[in-house]
């Protein structure tokens, strides 16, 4: 089919997501569109039907704030009438799924039917879609699409309560490229460039936003590291950066802190960790977790939101209330402490992770399109 993907192109979940199954769609042979601000961090071109269009803006001194939505839509128009693209996938509801309503009512006049898939993420949802300035526009978009999906029943459960929904919401889980983490031990990572033997390694990836709670994470290190000498790296940028390193050299730990910045190797990076941090306030599905199992690193998390559906309880990790550094520390040094029962959780978690590969779960995707395509041919 002939699919357009619109997304935010940046490091955060919901445009990971987003490339990946693009790139994924394309290697099964599907004609793939891009359509955003940037080239998306992890697209690469290295399989054919892939294509990058850039929406660009026209500054004027008027705006205090650019356009965007009008850009896009205008781009979207563009793109699916020359490239006769047959569906429209935004990720992210805002302004996505508004711009391709506004998209979809310009083909219309044109005799073209684009249909539109939907997919929400998480703070589309629970942080700003929610928030009395987006709620009403967010609301008709999401009931304005040909198909709405979220990545998790916790995420679906939310919409339902927050919005007054008229459409079936279709729970696709986010996936992961299992060939991306090779069964590689320990000793094949050059471990020994970040901690000495006896050293735990320690990992937190976020976007460092107030809701990834990345003090806790300091916090948790902190605790662990006064009873067993450990590393944590934390990779990553966003706001609440300059508050961790705040928060390291407050507690003293600065130095066994290594910040890593924004990468696109994490599978080399985890292939490092004994642990992950997640103690988000809320967390839809929580991709980041679910590629640390998939490199066999065991999670210690909150069980807010989609948690829950992610790392399972004394089995993957452990999961804590939202704040409660206290038992994720304890947690975490239950199993960093015995080398044979991390063994076992980084066995677990790697187990688990294949519940998620993407071989799985690109078809509930794919069974969508057809599926509206087929109601377009009725
Ligand atoms: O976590 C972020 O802040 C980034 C955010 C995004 O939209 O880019 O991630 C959301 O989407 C991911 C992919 O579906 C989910 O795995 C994350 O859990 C979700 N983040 C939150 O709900 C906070």
């Amino acid at each position: 089919m002939k699919i357009g993907i619109v997304c935010y192109p940046t490091f955060g979940g919901s445009g990971v997501v987003a490339t990946e199954l693009g790139m994924a769609l394309a290697h099964k042979g599907h004609e793939v569109h891009f359509i955003t601000y940037n080239q998306p961090v992890r697209l690469d071109f290295l399989s054919s039907g892939l294509h990058f269009h850039q929406v660009q803006i026209q500054e004027y001194p008027l705006f205090q704030y650019q356009p965007y939505e009008l850009a896009l839509s205008s781009k979207m128009v563009d793109i699916v009438t020359k490239f006769k693209l047959e569906i429209l996938h935004v990720h992210y509801a805002i302004p996505h799924a508004y711009a391709a309503y506004m998209a979809k009512q310009m083909l219309k006049e044109q005799g073209i039917d684009v249909k539109v898939v939907t997919t929400l993420h998480g703070t589309d949802i629970t942080l700003v879609g929610s928030h009395p300035s987006y709620k009403k526009a967010v609301e008709f978009s999401i009931n304005q699409s040909d198909a709405v999906t979220t990545v998790s029943n916790s995420l679906k459960n939310q919409t339902l309560a927050s919005f007054s929904i008229k459409k079936d919401i279709h729970v696709i889980y986010n996936f992961i490229e299992l060939e991306k983490y090779p069964d590689i031990l320990h000793e094949e990572c050059q471990r020994i460039s970040i901690a000495t033997e006896d050293e735990r390694i320690l990992t937190h990836i976020s976007n460092f936003r107030p809701v990834k709670r990345t003090k806790d994470v300091i916090e948790i290190f902190y605790e662990v590291q006064k009873k067993l000498p450990s590393k944590l790296l934390l990779v990553g940028e966003g706001p609440d950066l300059i508050a961790a390193r705040t928060r390291a050299k407050e507690l003293g730990v600065f130095d066994n802190v290594l910040f890593l910045g924004n990468s696109v190797e994490l599978e080399k990076i985890l292939c490092y960790s004994d642990l992950f941090l997640l103690p988000s306030e809320t967390e839809s599905f929580g991709l980041a977790a679910l590629e640390a199992m998939a490199a066999k690193t065991p999670v210690i998390s909150s069980n807010s939101g989609g948690l829950p559906e992610v790392n399972v309880q004394g089995v993957t990790g452990f999961l804590s209330d939202v704040g409660n550094v206290k038992e994720m520390a304890e947690n975490a040094l239950y199993i960093l402490e015995d080398k044979e029962r991390l063994r076992q959780f980084k066995k677990n978690a790697w187990e688990h992770s294949r519940k998620f590969s993407i071989d799985a779960i690109l078809p509930d995707y794919e069974k969508i399109y057809e599926d509206l395509d087929a109601q377009r041919d009725k």
